[in-house]
């Protein structure tokens, strides 16, 4: 049986915990002793370094086939604000974003129902050229499934022909909770959460590095959440490709989701990043999303075992129609005040969490 004591200890001795002590921690109060098992688990493999990055989000559409009842973003085409932008505006964006110091574009979007594989391959050659350099993480585990499904293509086709028009990593989008029961309510048109899996794998035996995220806060338990966490842990232990942990705070305005809550509270955003960075074991870094859980709570993070605050982003979509009321982009200046002013050390990173430059 899971105790404080044993959990401690476990920790202690640098040894993994198990999916029931997990249990016990979310069942726990008492957030600052979570917290300080969080902090040593970090310390270990990170001492006071914060990494962020300079990077820049474009969505090129917003038009997708899936609607997800928890997605404020999408539009069915046609509909008021539906949006897709051209190859032209997503390289200007991109090149503007270079010239302003990021080293990163970060892009995802919906599932167009008329937009060919190729557009997407045009689009990493065209973001090469406009942008050189820059690294593009980009695609969800989603995206990649409907590259296949749309193009005729195996999922390794797909990979090794977007590596080669210039893909350098994958965001950890799509996860959401892998849990088939929860997914069935939140997401019924996605794919499973095994097909999800399933792509990540093949996508680091092609040799990118991805994240991995969580959405919590909907109608998940906090068994799905550890589940969900446990699945990921077990392809990391096959793959090691897995570079951060996202955990994603719901955001509930415009939603089809009808839940009587206004958001997650400080106190579960602090315990699931706090728990995920000591069960997760073999993921070096727990990132905290400034843009859904605050600025305020990502700083207060850093303390409960946090290492990575994202980047600068720009212009958020996702979350933003989703009702968030943070800003809608950082300067490097802000999020380096932030870490600092939490006791940390800021250290710029590239995609690839290669230090660029210690503050
Ligand atoms: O998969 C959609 C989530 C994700 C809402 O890898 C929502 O570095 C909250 O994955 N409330 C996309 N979340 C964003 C994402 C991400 C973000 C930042 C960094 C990285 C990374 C990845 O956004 C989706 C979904 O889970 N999402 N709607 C919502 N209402
Ligand atoms: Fe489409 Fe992604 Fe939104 Fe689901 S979460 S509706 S797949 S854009």
């Amino acid at each position: 049986m899971s105790t404080f004591e044993s959990i401690t200890a476990t920790v202690r001795a640098g040894r993994r915990i198990s999916s029931e002590d997990a249990r016990f921690l979310f069942e726990s109060n008492d957030l600052l002793a979570i917290g300080e098992l969080a902090a040593l688990a970090n310390q270990a493999k990170n001492g006071k370094n914060v990494f962020f990055n300079v990077n820049r989000h474009i969505n090129p559409t917003n038009i997708c086939v899936n609607r997800c009842a928890f997605c404020a973003f999408s539009r069915t085409s046609g509909e008021a604000g539906a949006y897709t932008l051209a190859l032209e505006e997503i390289c200007r964006r991109a090149a503007e974003a270079a010239a302003e110091g990021a080293t990163e574009v970060h892009i995802v979007g919906g599932l167009h129902p008329d937009l060919a594989f190729e557009f997407y391959e045009e689009m990493l050659s065209a973001l090469a050229l406009a942008a050189p350099g820059i690294h593009i993480k980009a695609f969800t585990a989603v995206e990649i499934d409907y590259f296949a499904s749309i193009s005729g293509l195996t999922v390794e086709q797909v990979l090794k022909r977007l590596i080669a028009a210039g893909l350098g990593s994958m965001p950890g989008g799509g996860a959401e909770i892998l849990v088939e029961q929860v997914r069935q309510r939140i997401c019924p048109e996605k794919i499973s959460g095994t097909r999800w899996l399933e792509i990540i794998r093949l996508a680091h035996q092609a040799g990118l590095k991805t994240n991995a995220s969580m959405l919590y806060g909907h109608l998940e338990s906090c068994a799905d959440r550890v589940a969900h966490m446990e699945l990921l842990r077990n392809l990391q232990d096959e793959t090691g490709g897995f570079q951060a942990f996202i955990p994603l705070a719901f955001q509930p305005e415009n939603s089809d989701l009808k839940l009587d809550t206004r958001g997650t509270s400080g106190l579960d955003d602090l315990k699931t990043l706090a728990i995920s960075r000591i069960f997760l074991d073999n993921f070096d870094h727990i990132k905290a999303y400034w843009v859904m859980l605050g600025e305020k709570i990502a700083q207060v993070s850093l303390a409960f075992g946090v290492n990575d605050l994202d980047g600068t982003v720009v212009e958020e979509k996702i979350g933003h129609d989703a009702g968030a009321l943070t800003p809608q982009s950082q300067t490097k200046e802000g999020i380096i005040r932030l870490i600092r002013k939490a006791g940390k050390v800021p250290v710029e990173r590239d995609t690839l969490y290669r230090p660029l430059a210690t503050f």
